[in-house]
């Protein structure tokens, strides 16, 4: 289905950009993509003023494809803070030792130590499927995460089309999940990830606090295209609230399995300077993983989206 983009949904930030003129960007849909998901933007350079034109382009194309990879941007931190800025409000990790240095917006992703042992980053994001801070009241509109060092091997991170796994459910299945909302939370599986990356630092209790759980309805409704999507995840969602544990349990790993079947995911392979734009609105994501012995780090934004209705 096309989203639909009225005038006013184009965010009142991209107007006050001033009226740079058109790059000439092409949007063009990744080959051989099962359905809309996936599209490469060439053709536009970040670094250089975004104007209104091209900015509504990208924001369609958002809504449209959910996954946006922006091929070469030789940018800096602050480019990509200001361009993720444009969507919204950002969103800062709970983890802050892995900021970077002067950009508390941007988290560290990366698997890399530094020379006294350290890990410079959060190296085992992503090690399950999950939508970004579903476990926030507010859980995220989208993340643009940006390649600066790459693996010779691995590494890729794949997508699960939300949408089409919610439109594929059986009728009777959509009918029962249409009035249950379900529990998030950042730390159900966070001292498991613990014991296994034990560089991982034992939460405060001003941490804790800042990430208590929430609930939202396991099918959420896009608010910008109307498109409803499943909205549960193997890696936040704790509990489906009301039901017994048991029966609970059930439905979630059915529905964890549905939504990640291989016809509605998108693998992306990392090229240099690529700044891959998602919408945890639609889909979730999963690192697919990278060997020890390779050195790979990216940066990631996260914009702040409405409460899921
Ligand atoms: O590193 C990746 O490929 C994905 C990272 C991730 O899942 C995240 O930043 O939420």
């Amino acid at each position: 289905m096309s989203a639909v983009l009225s005038p006013a949904s184009i965010p009142p930030s991209a107007l006050a950009s001033g009226d740079a003129p058109p790059q000439g960007l092409v949007i063009r849909p990744v080959a051989g993509a099962a359905g809309p998901l996936g599209a490469e933007v060439l053709g536009l350079d970040l670094s250089r003023p975004l104007g209104h034109e091209d900015f509504a382009r990208i924001h369609r194309a958002h809504l449209d494809h959910h996954v946006l990879v922006f091929r070469d941007q030789r940018i800096t931190p602050q480019q990509h803070v200001e361009f993720s800025r444009r969507f919204g409000p950002l969103q800062i990790h709970v983890l802050k030792n892995f900021q970077l240095v002067g950009h508390p917006e941007i988290l560290i992703v990366s698997n890399i130590k530094d020379a006294a042992g350290q890990p410079i980053g959060l190296g085992d994001a992503g090690h399950y499927w999950h939508s970004d801070l579903s476990y926030k009241d507010k859980p995220s509109l989208g993340s643009l995460l940006h390649a600066q060092e790459l693996p010779g091997e691995g590494g890729d991170t794949l997508f699960a089309d939300q949408h089409a796994a919610y439109d594929a459910l059986p009728e009777t299945l959509k009918a029962r999940i249409a009035p249950l909302k379900a529990e998030h939370s950042y730390l159900a599986k966070y001292e498991e990830l613990r014991a296994r990356s034990p560089w991982r630092p034992q939460l405060t209790q001003a941490q804790i606090d800042e990430v208590a759980p929430s609930i939202h309805p396991v099918v959420r409704t896009h608010p910008e295209t109307g498109r409803k999507a499943l909205f549960v995840s193997e890696h936040f969602t704790t509990r489906i609230v009301g039901l017994p544990e048991d029966e609970g349990q059930a439905l979630l790993a059915e529905l964890f399995a549905a939504s990640v079947r291989p016809e509605f995911t998108l693998r992306h392979q990392w090229q240099p300077h690529d700044m891959v734009f998602w919408d945890n609105r639609s889909v979730t994501h999963l690192a697919a993983g990278t060997p020890d012995t390779e050195r790979r780090k990216l940066y990631r934004t996260t914009i702040e989206g409405d409460l899921p209705f």
